[in-house]
């Protein structure tokens, strides 16, 4: 049995995404939390620190969202979504995953914070680099792994969905950026997610 733990508007909403892409909305049993501290335990994500996304497949707990992104391709590869071992896209693929969250994110939220330190730049780099590792995939191919739409489109598209002003100014990330958001699954989501909200408030 399959458990994701969800709140709407938020990193979870991806994996909502990433299901209905897999084609498995009937295979997994989507829990709506809340991430609020305020809120009653019950009503809480069971992630240790009580975050989301958490998944939980027949009582073996995964987290990350990268991390889920690839257990959930792996489990159903038949939608293609994420090459499998073997193929010799597989490097590329997890590349891109954990490059996200090892640097596209620590990038992304420091800069939302306004934060800037040598020990940042040394380690993450920045921006321009991550325009640039963007830009060059996406120069000569529709999606990050080539001609198809695959989980590391996916991923590598949502914070940009956040903080808009960090999208590369590159006309070539840009048309992958509205590709990647004109997805039906992503709308599904979106619209699940405000019914919830509207519900909730
Ligand atoms: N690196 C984690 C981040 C998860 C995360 O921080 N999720 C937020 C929601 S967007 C959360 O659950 N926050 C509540 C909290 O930190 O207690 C991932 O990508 O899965």
């Amino acid at each position: 049995m399959l458990t994701l733990y969800h709140a709407p508007v938020s990193r979870s909403s991806r994996l909502v995404q990433l299901v209905h892409e897999l084609g498995v909305a009937d295979r997994v049993d989507i829990r709506i939390v809340s991430v609020d501290e305020n809120a009653p335990a019950s009503a809480r994500s069971p992630h240790p620190e009580g975050k989301v996304p958490f998944l939980v497949h027949d009582g073996v707990e995964i987290r990350e969202s990268n991390a889920i992104i690839l257990y959930l391709c792996d489990l159903f590869p038949e939608a293609g979504l994420g090459p499998q071992v073997g193929d010799r896209d597989r490097g590329r693929f997890l590349s891109w995953l954990a490059w996200y969250g090892n640097v596209v994110e620590p990038v992304i939220v420091t800069g939302a914070a306004g934060l800037s330190h040598p020990l940042l730049d040394l380690t993450f780099r920045g921006m321009p680099d991550i325009s640039a590792r963007l830009a060059e995939a996406l120069a000569d191919a529709p999606y990050l792994m080539g001609e198809r739409y695959t989980a590391a489109d996916l991923l590598l598209v949502s914070p940009f969905a956040w903080f808009a002003d960090a999208l590369p100014d590159d006309p070539n990330v840009r048309d992958w950026f509205a590709r990647c958001m004109d997805r039906p699954a992503l709308k599904q989501v979106a619209e699940a997610d405000a019914r919830h909200k509207a519900k909730a408030a």
